[in-house]
């Protein structure tokens, strides 16, 4: 699919650059993280630059070799940080702060000036870097809470670019955001770019509210009309939800080896009735631990037959420094072992829980040998383990259990919606998916592939550029 700017270049800035270091080889590989995949059908036929962390801390001297000067068609360009500011940027500010606070501060978050000082002179030192090498007229793409502040970093520096910018995460609603003590800074930071795009309508309303708030500025529909010395300057704010390249995982879904790896998950598992399944980044945003006490219960009051069910909760290890962190894995593996000391017996385990990160043919096969899939977050930008598990479901069966509070919600009302603070409407609708007839789970199956066929990655970000550029 081409774009109305096909010919313009494109920078795309986030903090990580797609590429890591290989600790066995020694070199550098790609690194296959869901941004450069949403990503890969626009860069694929474009031009395009790519600035970021690398992962390595430029003040430690590892001997690594030199960052290669493009991967896969893409250029790339370093941002080096060193260990302290990544401490206190991204450890702190961004997912210590920024990350909790707008996940409706489910954990309470962290506020110290220092961070944000911090915070600040990296979003500068991005903005520096793209200045210095991006092409007269490019369209700039930047992504994420980690570089809030850059958009109006970038316009004072280059006013020739067009600049986008995209949050993954929620953007909350004022009675939240108004606690952060940067919130100023951090409107005016977004208000620098041409297009501002969020997740949900919800996200964008709540930004235009809070623009009016405290900017004092009046927004006129989705659009923000921003006084400049060079004149007036309209900020556009709008929904791109974002999407999966459905068809790649429709298609290794559909492999007959990967159907029969399903299969074989399911035997290794003692071929229960009911293959209940979540997969995550282990964060307390995802709901992993409420999720685990609605199942327990249900197994203990034999709601779920212990004997005939079986609940594999994979959750992939994530941000380890930050000590939230280390709580939620602490949180989990008790809920776990404890479940499982209760109602296990000889050689059976009815929760299986895997801290570890999977190939991407292993997660297609854990998709397609599932019954349930149990998407709860608390809060959730979108989620794109719902739409993957959706994508995998080539036989049209398959129950979808998911939280109201995420973004997927939107497009995805007919899989079994819960509200995760409610435990037993949440025991109920696990129950009711679990024992729904093929008839219902075929006609919600259909619906389900429809939406994430329709709105798949590719009309997402092209979406989003034909909007930056017109
Ligand atoms: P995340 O919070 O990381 O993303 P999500 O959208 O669910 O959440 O994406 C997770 C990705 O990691 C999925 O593609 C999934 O396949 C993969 N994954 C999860 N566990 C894995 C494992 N054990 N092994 C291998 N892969 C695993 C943020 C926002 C979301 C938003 C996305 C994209 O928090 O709300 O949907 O960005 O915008």
């Amino acid at each position: 699919m081409s774009t109305d700017s096909d010919h313009l270049p494109l920078v795309v800035v986030a903090n990580r650059l797609p590429v890591e270091l290989d600790e066995e080889t020694g070199d550098w590989r790609a690194a296959p993280g869901g941004l450069v995949t949403a990503m890969e059908s626009v860069l694929r036929d474009r031009k395009a630059l790519w600035i970021g962390w690398t992962g390595e801390f430029s003040d430690e001297s590892r001997d690594i070799p030199e960052l290669p000067s493009s991967a896969g068609g893409l250029e790339l360009d370093e941002v080096p940080l060193s260990r302290a500011e990544i401490e206190k940027y991204y450890e702190g500010c961004s997912n210590g702060a920024i990350w909790p606070l707008y996940h409706d501060a489910i954990v309470p978050p962290v506020y110290h000036r220092t961070q944000f000082e911090c915070y600040r002179r990296v979003n500068e030192k991005f903005a520096r870097r793209i200045a210095e090498v991006a092409p007269e007229g490019a369209q700039v793409w930047v992504h994420d809470y980690q570089l809030q502040l850059l958009p109006k970093m970038l316009r004072l520096l280059r006013p020739d670019l067009r600049i986008g910018f995209f949050l993954h995460i929620p953007f909350p609603p004022v009675e939240v955001f108004s606690q952060l003590p940067w919130r100023r800074q951090v409107l005016e930071g977004l208000l620098g770019a041409d297009l501002v795009g969020f997740q949900t309508k919800e996200a964008a309303l709540n930004f235009l509210r809070l623009v009016r708030r405290f900017v004092a500025l009046r927004p006129g529909g989705d659009r923000v009309v921003v006084d400049e010395l060079s004149g007036p300057r309209t900020v556009r704010v709008d929904a791109f939800p974002i999407g999966i390249r459905a068809k790649d995982f429709a298609d290794l879904a559909s492999d007959p080896v990967v159907q029969e790896r399903a299969a074989q998950i399911r035997e290794d598992l003692g071929s229960p009735d009911v293959l209940l399944l979540g997969i995550d980044r282990l964060d307390y945003t995802k709901g992993i631990d409420v999720r685990i006490r609605a199942v327990t219960e249900l197994l203990q009051d034999n709601e779920l037959d212990p004997e005939k069910t079986v609940f594999v909760q994979v959750a992939t290890p994530s941000r380890e420094n930050v000590e939230e962190y280390q709580r939620i894995r602490n949180d989990v593996e008790l809920l776990v072992s404890r479940a499982n000391g209760d109602l296990g017996g000889i050689g059976t385990t009815p929760i299986q829980y895997l801290h570890q990160t999977m190939s991407r043919t292993e997660l297609v096969a854990m998709y397609c040998s599932a019954d349930v899939m149990l998407v709860t977050p608390l809060r959730d930008g979108m989620n794109l383990v719902a739409k993957e598990y959706v994508a995998c479901r080539v036989h049209e069966d398959g129950a979808l259990v998911l939280s109201e509070f995420t973004g997927a919600a939107n497009q995805l009302s007919d899989s079994w919606l819960v509200n995760p603070f409610d435990i037993d409407g949440m025991k109920r609708s696990i129950t009711d998916a679990a024992h729904a007839d093929p008839e219902e789970l075929h006609r919600r199956m259909l619906a389900l592939r429809h939406s994430v066929f329709e709105d798949d990655v590719e009309r997402w970000a092209t979406d989003f550029l034909n909007q930056l550029q017109s």
